[in-house]
């Protein structure tokens, strides 16, 4: 008997094999949203904005309503369209670069604002899509194209705790956590957490997920691994940082 892989109904089949890289983490972490759009039922409710950077590459991912914007726009972009029409449900989903640099002062006063939005963040510690350069989140001591002696902390600044910034300037409503592609039935659980807590208008709502880019990191399977696991997940602990209290929907 010919046995298929599960797809998520609301992927788009047309646009499938996607265009990641092999090993890349997106596919995981779409995979993850797909099954959790399917889970509680909301494709005809979701909108989808994603920024430049390889983030772009799921403009046609899903069957639902897409929007692609420019770098570092893909948070108020989304918060406006929430805001036209609060039913949607409405996912901003973006590289490290996109939302921790050039988007940064979107992310801190939508997580202010108390925006009833979803942002979903991919932490692959570099700006893929331009080559492998130095992002807020490059690890001391990481080598990319910018830092070829690895970043020096004095020199290049520390890196971005992203979660631990949102969860530290967001309302009591708020979800906030960190998964990995390497653990994925948990990365689907904090995405189904977000979801459902902008479902319940409680308040805003972010994940950061660690994502493997074997391509800049210029590793192999094994090694590809290796790195997400033994050190991205040392300097970014996995984990929920803050669920919603005292609002239940
Ligand atoms: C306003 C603007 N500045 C710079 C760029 C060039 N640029 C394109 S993608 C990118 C970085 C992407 O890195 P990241 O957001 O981490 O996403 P990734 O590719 O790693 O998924 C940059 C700087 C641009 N397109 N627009
Ligand atoms: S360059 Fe990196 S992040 Fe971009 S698609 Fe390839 S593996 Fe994925």
């Amino acid at each position: 008997m010919e046995v298929l892989p599960k797809i998520p109904k609301s992927w788009n089949l047309e646009t499938k094999p996607h265009k990641f890289c092999p090993g890349c983490g997106h596919g995981l972490i779409l995979k993850a949203l797909g099954q959790v759009i399917d889970e509680l039922g909301i494709q005809d409710r979701v909108v989808f904005g994603c920024d430049i950077g390889c983030s772009l590459l799921s403009w046609d991912f899903f069957n639902v309503d897409s929007v692609q914007t420019h770098h570092g726009r893909t948070t108020p972009v989304m918060v406006g369209i929430k805001r036209a029409n609060p039913e949607l449900i409405v996912v901003a989903y973006m590289g490290d670069g996109g939302g921790y640099a050039i988007g940064s002062q979107h992310l801190v006063n939508a997580a202010t604002r108390d925006d009833k939005i979803t942002v979903l963040l991919v932490n692959n510690t570099n700006y893929a899509m331009t080559g492998g350069q130095m992002a807020p989140t490059t690890m001391p001591g990481q080598k990319t194209e910018t830092t070829p002696y690895g970043r020096d902390v004095l020199e290049a600044g520390y890196p971005m705790m992203g979660p631990e910034m949102v969860s530290a300037i967001s309302q009591d409503g708020a979800y906030v956590a960190r998964g990995s592609v390497a653990r994925f039935r948990k990365l689907k659980e904090y995405i189904k957490k977000a979801l459902e807590n902008q479902i319940a208008g409680r308040g805003f709502s972010f994940v950061e997920a660690l994502s493997t880019c074997p391509t800049n990191w210029r590793t192999n399977a094994e090694q590809t691994w290796a790195f997400l696991e033994n050190e991205m997940t040392k300097q970014y602990p996995p984990g929920e940082l803050k669920t919603p209290t005292g609002k239940e929907g």
